[in-house]
């Protein structure tokens, strides 16, 4: 029986995320002893491969895993040929250009002749190339943000994502360049049994998201409301009406997409709404 074998990061900010996936898809991949490199899931024909995030995309390309869990930051500055089955929505972050608090900044060609330390040369040669600017790349491993503080250069460019680690060394993100986030990879001559299983995988995973983006609603409606609030509600085909005790009410039951929720929810109440519960999905086929 053919098996998927998936790359997931080994510790770092993607690895628990990378489980609870797994898991909430009904895929049992935590690796209880912290020196396995490898565990086969149980209840699903896929083995998952524990590795350092800068390690995935290659592994992947040469069909030493089929798939992959990674950055998209990590697949564009390796550059390795792989192909994005699905984004995650988590891992979300994105790769700035800042500067020293201080320094007078006049616009993009404020970099121009600068020295730029960052972990990812490659990523930040396209950016320069794009914008064209010419800047002296300083390649580091760790700790960039350190680095015009020490002298070593005049800017960094480096992941961003709550902007607390630039505030914290007297930097200030100028330009925001490239937004990344997990994506799903595959090789990209995966055999017709492995698609299978991805193909399996990616229906789960699609149910999970459309569940975290939508709400359960229910609610009480007058009977002569009614229309009005059905006409508020999308839902997947039409919302369930059911019958109340006291004859003149109804309950409503539906589906709402969670940006469209607090517009929603005003709009209802306005209507004559009352009673509303709105509940968690755990998973949604649509
Ligand atoms: O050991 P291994 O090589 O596997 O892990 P790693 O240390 O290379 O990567 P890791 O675990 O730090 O990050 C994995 C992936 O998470 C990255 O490749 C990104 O795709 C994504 N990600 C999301 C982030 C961040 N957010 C993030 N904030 N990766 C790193 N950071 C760092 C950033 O480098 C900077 O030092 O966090 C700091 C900034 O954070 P804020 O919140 O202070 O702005
Ligand atoms: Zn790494």
């Amino acid at each position: 029986m053919e098996r998927l074998k998936i790359a997931i990061q080994k510790s770092g900010r993607l690895s628990d995320k990378s489980i609870e996936l797994f898991e909430k898809a009904g895929i049992s991949a935590s690796n209880n002893s912290s020196r396995l490199l490898f565990a086969s899931a149980s209840d699903f024909p896929i083995d998952i491969l524990y590795l350092r995030d800068d390690d995935i995309p290659q592994c992947v390309a040469d069909g030493v895993a089929d798939a992959g869990i990674v950055g998209e930051n990590v697949i564009w500055e390796t550059g390795q040929k792989v192909v994005t089955a699905e984004k995650l929505g988590f891992g979300k972050c994105r790769l700035s250009l800042a500067i020293p608090r201080d320094a007078q900044y006049s616009g993009l060609d404020w970099f121009n002749s600068k020295k730029i330390a960052t972990t990812y040369p490659n990523i930040l040669k396209k950016v320069l190339q794009d914008n064209n600017l010419t800047a002296d790349i300083h390649v580091i491993n760790g700790s960039v943000e350190i680095c015009p503080v020490i002298g070593l250069a005049d800017a960094i460019f480096d992941i961003v994502s709550t902007g607390s680690t630039l505030l914290s060394n007297g930097l200030v993100e100028k330009e925001k360049m490239v937004y990344s986030e997990a994506v799903l990879i595959k090789n990209d001559k995966l055999n017709e049994g492995k698609e299978q299983i991805l193909e399996k995988l990616l229906f789960r995973i699609h149910a999970i998201k459309a569940a975290k983006s939508n709400k359960y609603i229910l609610l009480n409606a007058p009977k002569d409301k009614l229309e009005d609030i059905i006409k508020l509600l999308p839902g997947m085909k039409s919302p369930s009406v059911l019958p109340l005790a006291d004859s003149n009410w109804v309950s409503v039951h539906s589906v709402v997409e969670e940006s469209k929720f607090w517009d929603i929810i005003d709009q209802l109440r306005a209507a004559g709404a009352q009673g509303i519960l709105v509940v968690p999905i755990e998973k949604m086929i649509l």
